[in-house]
């Protein structure tokens, strides 16, 4: 086989986006995954039944021109770390998305509600616009969701996938919380609540957690949106008046009319808002759909 080719690493959900798109464009690509299944096997041949798939190997691996990594795929692996070392670009779907895409997009990321925040603001946005596609760890990969009609991407992203999505264009970004989680594949939690903050690298506005003890770089020309369960400090930020969710001093909807419970759905609401915001929804069809 000429050198000439990329590889995928890993045959689930992403690596079939990432080969469906490879395919479109007439890239010559191999697939490798540590557990070859039959079942992936079918995958793939749904695509197309010639996509050469491979149990992994060194030699695959370092003879590529790319290779793209599924998320569940740990860079720490041996291949990897020696494709790096040989200068074999890494990237994943996710930035692969990032340079594709031409309409704008949001990126959610937290520990935990990331899926209720994507799924409140993608029902919101589209309520109100055509073409909002949502997608990302919330369930359709990323690369799956580009279209030319598309107008707005709304991604729910894990850290997983930030590691590899470094400076993501994007017109709002969060961080909605941070706990100890995937230990087992970070050396330590400030490796993984680092990873958390790549999404504010490149981003318009970054929508903040007060809360949150980790304060991560913010480009100097985007502007910042926060909420928290304290008042909030100024006109343009998120917090409670009581149990009364307000911007500034503007109240706008109490805990008591919104359809989830719990203080973190508190929060996930006001990111959402924020969120809103940003994008420029309108407040008073947030908060009817909201609701
Ligand atoms: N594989 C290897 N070697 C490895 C690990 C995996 O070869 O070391 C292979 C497996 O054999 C399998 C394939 O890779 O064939 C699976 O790839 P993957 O684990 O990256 O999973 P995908 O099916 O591509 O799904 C991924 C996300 N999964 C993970 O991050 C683990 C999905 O998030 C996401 O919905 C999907 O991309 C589309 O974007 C799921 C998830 O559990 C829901 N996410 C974690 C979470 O929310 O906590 C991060």
């Amino acid at each position: 086989m000429s050198k000439d080719y990329k590889v995928i690493f890993g045959a689930g959900e992403t690596g079939l986006s990432c080969a469906r798109y490879f395919e479109s464009e007439g890239v010559s690509y191999v697939v490798v995954d540590d557990n070859p299944s039959t079942s992936a096997r079918e995958s793939l041949d749904t695509i197309n039944p010639n996509i050469p798939f491979y149990k992994t190997n060194a030699n695959m691996i370092l003879g590529a021109s790319e290779i793209v990594i599924s998320p569940g795929v740990a860079l720490s692996k041996p291949c990897l770390v020696d494709a790096k070392k040989q200068g074999i670009p890494l990237t994943g779907d996710v930035a692969m998305f990032g340079r594709l895409a031409d309409a704008p997009m949001v990126a959610i990321t937290g520990s935990n509600g990331k899926s209720t925040v994507t799924a409140m603001l993608g029902h919101g946005a589209t309520c109100e616009w055509e073409g909002v596609s949502v997608g990302g760890n919330i369930g359709k990969p990323c690369l799956d969701l580009l279209s030319k009609s598309a107008n707005l991407y709304i991604l729910e992203l894990s850290s997983f996938q930030l590691e590899l999505a470094t400076n993501l264009p994007t017109l709002a970004s969060v961080v909605l919380n941070l706990s100890p989680d995937h230990l087992d594949r970070y050396n330590s939690l400030d490796h993984y609540y680092g990873v958390k903050g790549n999404v504010y690298q490149n981003c318009k506005t970054a929508i903040l957690n007060r809360q949150l003890q980790r304060k991560y770089p913010i480009p100097k020309d985007s502007s910042t949106i926060s909420f928290g369960l304290d008042e909030p400090p100024a006109a343009s930020h998120f917090g409670l008046d009581g149990r009364v969710i307000c911007r500034g001093r503007k109240p706008l909807i109490s805990e008591d009319d919104l359809p989830i419970e719990g203080e973190h759905n508190v929060l996930n609401c006001m990111a959402t808002l924020a969120l809103g915001e940003a994008i420029g929804l309108e407040m008073p069809s947030m908060l009817k759909n909201i609701k």
